[in-house]
């Protein structure tokens, strides 16, 4: 049985309708098995930069070899299990426009100086030109003085570099790399495939930009069946890992099962990635019932739909929320998908959406637990980048403070457009119900899931007990970019 299926309160298993199919890693006890080969890590799968790989092959820093260690244990020269797919049906909204990227080796046929407008024309074996300025190749010299090669890192400094630089000849050497001569005789030799991928095209740049950071998100309602995977496959496995990732990243949330119910499981899932990020309320945190709680998720209460920890300027990217004990009554939760609410506020009530992207609202957090703390922060609810595309969600209806740095005739717009918007993540079609039980871990992206919590009773002789932990996406995208290498190799 999934244990997707078996955790979502009150709903059917989800037919495949007209909704689009993905595959990624599922729980060793997925039911419809198809596509083995396919996964969705491998959809994506693409080359590295050459740049940044050695580097990291050699890096014996202690920061990179304890997660790499916390896999690396005997179990690891068997052969892992092999972690068997399904193809998960996702209704409603998605914005996934990538392919995957093609795999083949770029020959170069010819190069060409364009002296007018100092620039280098590649043309490639299958008619496709691309151009490379002068200034950028010899910016980007990857000979040993103008780059330290044990940091893969730029030796050449900005003050020594000509912004006019003129070229003396380029060609193609034999070995199908592109040499540069310069006019002061340096020359710098570009490997093709390298050359490639940094073309200044913008479905090369568009390519290489998915590739790197995965912005292109699948938008789910009520109908999504939440990725599940095995939490001690996702420790010991690589390809089990990617596939958590790369499906945390694209959908925004993914249930691990089978992890021991006690404390410990979140750090070392953290450990897996890198670090984790310690906030006022510690390491980890414990979500119990407190005496005098110095937070609303600390007492038995009903909360919300929130983002955690919007009164931080830099809110965790990722939360990591295990059960180790569930309540005798309640405690089940909701989560919502904030990009696609964003989206159908935009669609139905644009003037709530500009109010919701342009108004800063103050959050504020006082207390004492790590240490003491009075933290405050302006944060827009939604949060758009500078094309307009929503990348955050802040808002915890707890934390938001009652200081509103608002014209006072915008203050009664702005409550009306957050309810709009509350309205919509409220939408029972909108929203994912579970109950984790203990053993099971919820991961998900807090820049973009909300989540709630009904309010609990719990058992006479164990209380209720949730440990929580946050990550960044910066390391949670690092370790996912390091096992795509591992998995699919550099190609
Ligand atoms: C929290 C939270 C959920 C729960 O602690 O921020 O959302 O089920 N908890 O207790
Ligand atoms: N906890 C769970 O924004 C918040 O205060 C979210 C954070 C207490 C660490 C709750
Ligand atoms: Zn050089
Ligand atoms: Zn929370």
């Amino acid at each position: 049985m999934l244990l997707t299926e078996a955790t979502l309160v009150g709903k059917k298993n989800f037919p495949v309708t007209n909704g689009i199919c993905f595959p990624f890693s599922l729980t060793t006890e997925s039911v419809a098995l198809s596509n083995p080969d396919t996964s969705l890590a491998e959809m994506w799968m693409c080359t590295f930069s050459r740049r940044a790989l050695p580097a990291l092959q050699r890096s014996t820093s202690a920061m990179v070899c304890r997660p790499l260690r916390a896999w690396r244990g005997p179990g690891r020269a068997a052969s892992p299990p092999p972690s068997r797919l399904t193809w998960m049906p996702l209704r409603g909204q998605h914005t996934l426009g990538s392919a995957p990227l093609p795999l083949a080796r770029h020959s170069v046929r010819n190069v060409r100086a364009l002296h007018e407008e100092r620039m280098m024309e590649v043309e490639w074996e299958d008619g496709g030109h691309s151009l490379y300025p002068f200034t950028w190749l010899r910016d980007n010299c990857p000979c040993p003085l103008c780059t330290l090669d044990s940091a893969q890192a730029r030796k050449l400094l900005m003050l020594d570099l000509d912004v006019h630089v003129g070229v003396n000849a380029v060609e193609v050497t034999n070995d199908n790399k592109v040499s540069v001569s310069w006019p002061d005789r340096h020359a710098s030799v570009f490997d093709a495939e390298w050359l490639k991928k940094r073309c200044f095209s913008a479905a090369a740049r568009r390519a290489l930009k998915e590739e790197l950071f995965l912005n292109e998100r699948y938008h789910w309602d009520s109908e999504l069946r939440v990725p599940a995977a095995d939490y001690r496959d996702v420790l010991r496995d690589d390809k089990a890992a990617l596939d958590w990732l790369s499906a945390l990243r694209r959908v925004g949330v993914v249930h691990l099962k089978g992890a021991p119910a006690e404390r410990g499981a979140v750090a070392r899932l953290a450990e897996r990635i890198g670090y984790l990020r310690l906030t006022f309320y510690g390491h980890t945190w414990q979500v119990q019932d407190k005496f005098m709680a110095n937070n609303v998720a600390y007492t038995s209460g009903k909360l919300s739909l929130h983002t955690d920890y919007p009164a931080l300027h830099f809110a965790p990217g990722v939360q990591l929320l295990h059960c180790i004990s569930d309540a005798e009554e309640g405690g089940e939760s909701e989560m919502v998908d904030g990009f696609h609410a964003a989206e159908l506020l935009q669609r139905e009530d644009p003037e709530a959406f500009g109010t919701l992207t342009s108004a800063l609202v103050d959050f504020t957090d006082t207390g004492t637990d790590y240490c003491d703390f009075m933290l405050q922060s302006k944060k827009s609810v939604i949060e758009v980048d500078a094309d307009g595309r929503v990348v955050r969600i802040n808002f915890n209806n707890a934390t938001r403070d009652s200081v509103l740095d608002l014209p006072v005739h915008q203050v009664q717009p702005f409550y009306r457009a957050l309810r709009a918007f509350v309205d919509i993540l409220s939408r029972p079609e909108n929203m994912v119900t579970y109950g984790l039980t203990p053993g099971n871990m919820l991961t998900f992206d807090n820049w973009r899931l909300l989540h709630s919590r009904r309010s609990y009773r719990s058992r006479p002789d164990r209380p209720r007990h949730l440990e929580g932990a946050y990550l960044d996406w910066d390391e949670v995208m690092s370790r996912l970019r390091i096992l795509r290498r591992s998995v699919h190799g550099n190609v």
